[in-house]
């Protein structure tokens, strides 16, 4: 397989990643900011698709009209020049001051009010530039203090929110899907909607919730200890996986946003795996952040790290589909038994009580003695992604 990513690969970068200048809670930027036009060039010679952006990201906070018409002009041609597209747009609600108590759910209404004519404006920017899918990372939608915020009500105002926005785009005709991203915390003490599962049960309470679905982050899931394949698989089960950010976490800790792979590399594989082989047909966005060590060159290098680590574990996970014995593995393992339903079609609760092999007959210590076999699955996935076999 070629590594250099194509058009087909579908990688595309938010303008923040590349762009992150490196400030910190505990130090200054070590890099200039950059400018959007060089940012879609250089993305667009490492072979990435398209870039995605928060409204802050190409229009800087209070920008005057005449100012941000040129901007998007700007940001325009460069698209037409690389042929770069933006799939993917989102809304800052959490950098300005204004945020520090969340947009959708501060205690402040006319904060939320604001809030939601800044994602307004920014819906129509993105239905313009062709985006499909609209992210909701509420990233200051949360608190530190219990008593400081009604969750019940906070919860009432997000939905109350996002279905305001939804009818919104049904009424104009966008074309545009929301995709809410989970993260834990970070930096809100707790953020509401903090793992897959929770924003699943908040898509269920809402009037439109039939084009919500998720965004969910490699490493807010593995932030608050899970496992982030065992996640998108039950976005894939709930039909809500409607775009995905890829990056690296080590463990429980602060928010790494490491390269794709530089984290949980097991996971990553397993992940990939299933992107590739459980019918995913979105971007592979990257939402990462270079080292605050790096200087531009890492930067661009690390960008070009995340495709390649993408497509080394693509042709991995390849070769292990592939490898018979891993076929063998997986018969003995019984992976491919749990797709047949427990009970046989039509089969009642009488006929499986009436069933002696299901309970009477049934040697539930010999079948406890009997070995799964995992340990040999684990092996040859290990083996493959160190490229052994
Ligand atoms: C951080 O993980 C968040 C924000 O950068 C953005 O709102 C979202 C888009 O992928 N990810
Ligand atoms: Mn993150
Ligand atoms: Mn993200």
């Amino acid at each position: 397989m070629a590594l250099q990513p194509t058009r087909d690969d579908r990688f595309t970068f938010g303008l923040w990643t590349v762009g992150w200048p490196a400030r910190d809670p505990f130090g200054d930027a070590t890099r200039p900011a950059l400018d959007p036009v060089e940012t879609v060039h250089r993305l667009a010679e490492l072979g990435a698709y398209g870039v995605t952006c928060h409204d802050d990201d190409l229009i800087p906070f209070g920008t005057a009209a005449g100012e941000r018409d040129r901007l998007i002009t700007r940001f325009r041609a460069a698209l037409a020049e690389t042929g770069l597209v933006v799939p993917m747009m989102t809304t800052n609600l959490f950098t300005h001051p204004v945020f520090k108590d969340g947009g959708f759910t501060s205690n402040d209404r006319a904060v939320r009010r604001f809030a939601l004519r800044k994602i307004l404006r920014n819906l129509d920017l993105a239905a313009e530039l062709g985006a499909t899918t609209y992210v909701f990372w509420g990233g200051r939608e949360g608190a530190e203090v219990d008593q400081a915020k009604d969750i019940r009500a906070a919860l009432d105002r997000y939905r109350e929110g996002i279905d305001l926005l939804a009818g919104h785009v049904k009424e104009q005709g966008y074309g545009i899907r929301f995709a809410i991203e989970p993260k834990p915390n970070e930096p809100r003490g707790d953020i509401l909607l903090p793992t897959v599962g929770h924003a699943l049960a908040f898509i269920a309470e809402l009037e439109h919730g039939d084009m919500v679905g998720l965004n969910p982050e490699v490493g807010h899931e593995q932030m608050a200890g899970l496992n982030v394949t065992a996640g998108i698989a039950q976005a894939l089960w709930a039909g809500k996986l409607f775009h995905i950010d890829l990056n690296g976490q080590r463990g429980v800790k602060y928010d790494q946003d490491l390269v794709f792979g530089h984290g949980d590399l097991l996971n990553a594989f397993s992940l990939v795996d299933l992107l590739e082989t459980g019918g995913y047909r979105g971007p592979r966005h990257f939402d990462y952040k270079p080292l605050r060590t790096e200087d531009i060159d890492g930067v661009w290098a690390s960008a070009a790290a995340n495709m390649r680590t993408y497509l080394l574990l693509k042709e991995r996970a390849a070769a292990f589909r592939a490898d018979p014995a891993v076929a063998e593995a997986l018969h003995a393992a019984g992976v491919a038994d749990l797709a047949t339903p427990t009970l046989t079609p039509g089969e009642t609760v009488a006929e499986l009580l009436a069933d002696r092999s299901a309970f009477e007959d049934f040697d539930a210590d010999r079948t406890g003695e009997r070995g799964c076999g995992f340990v040999r699955l684990a092996q040859l996935a290990l083996e493959h992604v160190l490229g052994a076999r």
